[in-house]
């Protein structure tokens, strides 16, 4: 890459990587989402919705600070889990600065501690990011705060947010260029993600899933984009299947007379013409793929591994 890609940048910039990572539900996406200024992740209000880890580059004259968006670290239950797991620890060895996120509006539990044993075992600093400051008392957020701190007394910083109303997000942005090293642009200033158009695609529809479905069947659910063709006139066709587990899930992502695959797909389509400013056309197929959570070869294919590095 030649430096003009990466254009001019002041001798005091500063740039590296920033893992971000905390238990399931935090908000997480939402924060990196908010300090990118663009929906790159997936939020829905069930944990576990992130499973795999998304580059989310901000570039800025003087800083450039590439997130690494993580699943929530939790105790898996089946490969998907223990690659979710994997995939969010994964992000620590790569990190010159972590962004712990927890929610604020509840005490620590177990997976916080776990999360706070994680980072004591790297030598990095962290940012302990007290999230949903918007839902929580004034009086109860300096109690938990507190009781946050406690689980990694190593704490670089810690700071009061909302992340989905902004408070706080400009100030997340000036701790990273104080404890960012200085270094080198590593990304053109125009490049805001390492993944692909199509896994945004897939993702927009998962959300969508997540978003309307209830208890264990969004657990269940992937998505498998098995077309993704440029028609004549500028419109894309793009055509999934959806995978459950099991008969009556599929039945329950169908819903009465199609109407539960059409809302999805319908809200789907929505953005992801936004995405892509383009029209397109949406053609969902439910597929039922007994325990691909534990199968290796279905998770391979869905693009649930570690990637070698
Ligand atoms: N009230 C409030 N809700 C928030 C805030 N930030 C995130 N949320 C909500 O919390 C839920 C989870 O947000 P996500 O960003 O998906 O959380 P996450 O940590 O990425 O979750 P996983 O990907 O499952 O690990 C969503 O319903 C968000 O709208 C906040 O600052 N205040
Ligand atoms: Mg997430």
């Amino acid at each position: 890459m030649t430096e003009d890609l990466l254009g001019d940048v002041p001798p005091d910039h500063r740039s590296g990587f920033v893992a971000v990572v905390g238990r399931p539900n935090v908000g997480k996406s939402t924060l990196m989402n908010a300090i990118l200024g663009q929906k790159l992740a997936i939020v829905s209000p069930k944990p576990q919705t992130t499973r795999n880890r998304i580059l989310g580059i901000l570039t800025l004259d003087d800083l450039q600070a590439i997130f690494i968006d993580t699943p929530g670290i939790h105790r898996p239950r089946h490969k998907l889990g223990e690659f979710m797991l994997a995939e969010a620890l994964s992000a620590l060895p790569d990190a010159d600065l972590v962004l712990w996120v927890v929610d604020v509006s509840r005490p620590p539990n177990e997976e916080d501690g776990q999360v706070a044993t994680s980072l004591s075992r790297h030598t990095l600093p962290v940012i302990l990011v007290l999230n949903k400051m918007d839902i929580t008392p004034p009086a109860v957020l300096l109690e938990h705060g507190r009781r946050y701190r406690e689980l990694l007394p190593t704490v670089t910083e810690d700071i009061a947010i909302s992340a989905l109303q902004g408070q706080g997000v400009p100030a997340v942005v000036d701790l990273l260029r104080r404890y960012l090293p200085p270094g080198p642009r590593y990304y053109p200033p125009d490049q805001i993600t390492d993944v692909q158009e199509r896994f945004l695609v897939a993702e927009l529809i998962r959300e969508k899933a997540l978003l309307h479905l209830r208890e264990e069947v969004p657990y269940a659910v992937a998505v498998d984009l098995e077309e993704f063709t440029e028609r004549p006139g500028g419109a894309v066709y793009i055509a999934a299947r959806l995978f459950v587990e099991r008969e009556s899930q599929k039945g329950i992502l169908i819903g009465h007379e199609g109407s539960m695959l059409k809302r999805i797909g319908s809200e789907a389509r929505q953005e992801i013409e936004a995405l892509l400013e383009k029209r397109v056309y949406l053609d969902l197929r439910v597929v039922v793929k007994p325990k691909w959570r534990r199968d290796p070869a279905e998770l391979r294919r869905l693009g649930y591994y570690r990637r070698r590095r």
